[in-house]
């Protein structure tokens, strides 16, 4: 199968924020392995132009989003430094029809590999958690798809931010940890840190066993997106996006 050529398209629309016809719509017997490694090939395309691999991002960690996609497994995609934000601004611009949803991030101090790591293996390599925002942009038209074509689209990634403040993770009880969601000020969405596979700590270890299955880990220095714990939400120009993490601060994003 000409997973490179596919691999070539998917870029193509990242780049030009162009809609997308599901690629299983136009390629038989796709696999989830085919998909993950259709997604390396487009980001090999990213490095090879410049971009750098910081970090990985877990998706489809709560049971309702499982339910939307009919599966019960999490992906993962790629974090590339051109998609941190360096500022709580998105700029519509080169985006399709992305939605935001509150994460919390991991911050690695030590390598994590294999398929036999506990909580306790993450917790002594982790050097930080911090409150994130993760902007989601489907390539595929009205936001739809199947679980290889959204793994083949690097997991619907586009962007994300991380708040300035970095907090131990034994500071807070991460699964009991309240998120509230407001655009323009009304509550949009709420949630709590429980939402991602049970706990985010949980997260971080699917997400190793996943990497383990190709030879790759959480290398040190890198971030984790551990998933959404609230459903995600369109943003619209004008908007203002405050998520409240309780006892972690708020980000306020401003959408344009
Ligand atoms: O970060 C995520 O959970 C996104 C995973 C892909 C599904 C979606 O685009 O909603
Ligand atoms: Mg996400």
């Amino acid at each position: 199968m000409a997973l490179q050529a596919i691999a070539d398209e998917i870029y193509r629309h990242q780049t030009t924020a162009e809609e997308l016809e599901k690629i299983t719509l136009r390629y038989d017997g796709l696999t989830v392995e085919d998909a993950y490694a259709i997604q390396q090939l487009t980001i090999q395309k990213y490095t090879t132009a410049g971009d750098k691999l910081i970090g990985w991002k877990m998706g489809l960690t709560s049971k309702a989003k499982q339910q939307s996609v009919g599966v019960d497994e999490a992906i993962y995609g790629h974090l590339l430094k051109s998609m941190e934000l360096r500022n709580p601004e998105v700029s519509l611009q080169g985006l399709i029809h992305p939605r935001v949803e509150p994460e919390i991030a991991f911050v690695f101090k030590h390598k994590l590999e294999g398929t036999d790591i506990t909580p306790r293996d993450v917790w002594l390599a982790t050097e930080c958690v911090m409150p994130a925002v993760e902007v989601i942009d489907s390539r595929y038209k009205n936001f739809s798809f199947t679980l290889v074509d959204v793994i083949a689209d690097n997991a619907s990634s586009a962007k994300f931010y991380v708040a300035d403040q970095a907090f131990s993770p034994y500071q807070f009880q991460l699964d009991q940890v309240g998120v509230v969601m407001k655009r323009n000020g009304e509550v949009s969405q709420t949630g709590a840190g429980a939402a991602v596979l049970g706990h985010p700590v949980r997260s971080i270890i699917e997400q190793v066993h996943m990497l383990s299955r190709t030879g790759k880990a959480i290398e040190p220095g890198m971030v984790v997106l551990t998933g959404g714990i609230t459903e995600a939400i369109y943003i619209y120009d004008g908007d203002r996006i405050s998520i409240e993490f309780e006892g972690m601060g708020e980000i306020n994003l401003s959408i344009h």
